[in-house]
């Protein structure tokens, strides 16, 4: 007996409110940098284009595209009967791939430049940060049953302690030396970036990987994750890097 986990109603309407408010944000972002000259409009130029593929991203997902369906047969083992057989087929929303892959290292670069990390350690974060959601896409795409699905999940995790790595100490010493009114505001975003990120392989292990909350659920946890990891977040950086000159980059 065939049991088809797709999205629903809630979950439908969930893509399409995100969608909206990563336009919305997009264009409050565009009108933050006009109040600030040229020179000083870096952030608001990667934080803006992190909006605008989450955007794209999520346009994509509402009209069904960037979806592939995953096809699981699960035995049922008994004392008493012979094995039954269930197959399921579940959605999987490959298209955050596409968008994780752009926006996570923008938002790494974000993170490097606000910390003034020098560019051998952001592009060693950002290297990091490519394989831990190339091989998270492998492990969405992966055949259950085979070291597929929690191998490339492991391999991932290893990646994403990396970018922590890189992120904290480095990061952590460079914002030190900008003075402690910079470090105070990069502990703090970076902490909540880091809560934020590390509430996704959580919802990826409960979803994607053993499938104990349905493809709604999946849709509505990863909606909130993303509107407070890119929205929130935009908004925060671009509002006290324009209080904060110690934030100014040199390029
Ligand atoms: C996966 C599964 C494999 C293991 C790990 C993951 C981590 C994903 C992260 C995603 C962050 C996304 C953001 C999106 C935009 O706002 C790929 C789920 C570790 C950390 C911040």
């Amino acid at each position: 007996k065939p049991d088809f986990q797709y999205i629903g109603d809630s979950g439908k309407k969930t893509l399409w409110v995100v969608f909206v408010l990563m336009i919305l944000a997009s264009a409050g972002f565009t009108a933050l940098s006009w109040r600030v000259p040229l020179s000083k409009r870096l952030y608001h130029t990667i934080t803006t284009t992190i909006t605008i593929f989450a955007a794209l991203s999520y346009f994509a997902m509402a009209t069904g595209h960037g979806i592939s369906v995953q096809t699981i047969t699960v035995r049922h083992q008994n004392d008493h009967v012979p094995d039954t057989f269930t197959t399921v087929h579940r959605q999987v929303f490959w298209a955050r791939y596409v968008d994780w892959s752009l926006t996570t290292p923008l938002l790494i670069l974000d993170l490097g430049l606000l910390a003034g990390m020098s560019g051998g350690h952001i592009i060693m974060a950002i290297i990091a940060d490519l394989i831990m959601i190339l091989t998270g896409l492998f492990a969405a795409l992966g055949e259950e049953g085979t070291p597929q699905k929690w191998g490339w999940y492991t391999i991932a995790c290893i990646a994403y302690i990396f970018v922590i790595w890189h992120l904290a100490l480095n990061g952590g010493a460079n914002a030190t030396a900008k003075g402690p009114k910079l470090r105070t505001f990069f502990v703090s975003i970076a902490g909540y970036t880091l809560l934020l990120w590390t509430a996704y392989p959580i919802v990826w292990g409960l979803a994607d990987g053993s499938r104990k909350i349905g493809v709604d659920g999946e849709v509505i946890a990863y909606a909130i994750l993303d509107v407070l990891a890119k929205g929130v977040f935009g908004a925060w950086l671009l509002i006290t890097h324009a209080k904060l000159p110690e934030s100014d980059v040199e390029l």
